[in-house]
This record gives C-alpha cells, sequence and structure tokens, in this order.
C-alpha cells in the first residue's frame, strides 16, 4: 500500500476546516495511519519547500508555515499519492474545481489550506521528514473487505 504526507497548514487551522477536511479523506477510504500537530522551524519550512526558497513569495510562505501549529497526517491506501493530489485539486484554489479540498474551502495561492506530497518519492522522504517509525501505526480496519476486494490488495 502507498503512503502520503498531507499537512493541514494554518489557514486550515484559523478557519476551523480541520475536522471536515479529515472527513473527507475517512469517507473516501484512506486509512489514517499517523496524525499529529506539529510547529515547524524556518529550518524545517526551508526543508520542506526546498524548491521554493529562491521564489520572491518564500518569505512569506515561511512566515506564514511557521508561525502557527499545523497538523501532520499519513494516509495509506492504493495509489493514494495520485488521490490525494486529486482531492486536494491545483495549487491556485482558484483554478481548483468544486468538488475538491481547494476547490471548496479555499480561494487563494498562498493561503490554499493544505499539503500532499507529490509522488511517490516525494512522500516517502517527507514521511520521514516529518513522522518517527514509532509514530505510525499499522493496524486492522475491520471493514477493509468492503473498501477493497481482495484482489487489490
Ligand atoms: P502544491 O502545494 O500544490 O504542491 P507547490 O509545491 O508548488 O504547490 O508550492 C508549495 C506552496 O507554496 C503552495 O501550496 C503555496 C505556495 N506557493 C506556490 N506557488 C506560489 C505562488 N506563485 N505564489 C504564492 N505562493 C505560492
Ligand atoms: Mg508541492
Amino acid at each position: 500500500m502507498e503512503r502520503t504526507l498531507v499537512l493541514l497548514k494554518s489557514d486550515a487551522i484559523q478557519r476551523a476546516l480541520i475536522g471536515s477536511i479529515i472527513t473527507r479523506f475517512e469517507r473516501r477510504g484512506l486509512k489514517l495511519i499517523g496524525l499529529k500537530m506539529i510547529k515547524l522551524s524556518p529550518a524545517l519550512s526551508k526543508e520542506h519547500y526546498s524548491h521554493l526558497t529562491s521564489k520572491p513569495f518564500y518569505p512569506d510562505l515561511e512566515k506564514f508555515i511557521i508561525h502557527n501549529p499545523i497538523i501532520a497526517i499519513v494516509l495509506e491506501g492504493k495509489e493514494c499519492v495520485q488521490i490525494v493530489r486529486d482531492m486536494i485539486g491545483p495549487t491556485n484554489s482558484r483554478k481548483a474545481l468544486p468538488g475538491t479540498i481547494r476547490g471548496d474551502l479555499s480561494v487563494s495561492t498562498s493561503r490554499n489550506i493544505i499539503h500532499g506530497s507529490d509522488s511517490l518519492e516525494t512522500a516517502e522522504k517527507e514521511i520521514k521528514r516529518f513522522f518517527k517509525h514509532d509514530e505510525l501505526f499499522e493496524y486492522k480496519i475491520s471493514l477493509s473487505e468492503y473498501i477493497y476486494a481482495q484482489d487489490e490488495i
């Protein structure tokens, strides 16, 4: 099964959207295997957004991400990296379709409420960045046979 990292950023917390966003993942059938509230340091922000540190908007992004706590989540499911990216929608929330998390809940590029890993390779790195091995949980969902057929697992 794939795993992916989701961050619910400080705008999601301030706007009291955490529960409704987690509910979307639960309802889709994705399995929650790690969850915590954390505060990013400037160094961790620079590592996580290393592809963006030279951009003019980076100082605002860092200030925004380190100033308040965020929620870090690891989800598990078949092809869940792409499923979660599709559920989130594009970076610019104004271009995100209704039905996506950004398309339903935000109207901004820089205040777009949620992060999701963009590939399997990135997901593996990002999960290690935010979670220790013993903060991730392996457990059985009793309804799993109603979420996947046996030959899909
Ligand atoms: P995504 O979060 O969709 O994976 P990304 O990795 O390119 O997008 O950028 C990470 C975050 O940086 C994004 O969620 C918000 C911010 N950001 C990206 N492009 C931006 C821009 N042009 N102006 C302002 N903020 C931007
Ligand atoms: Mg990204």
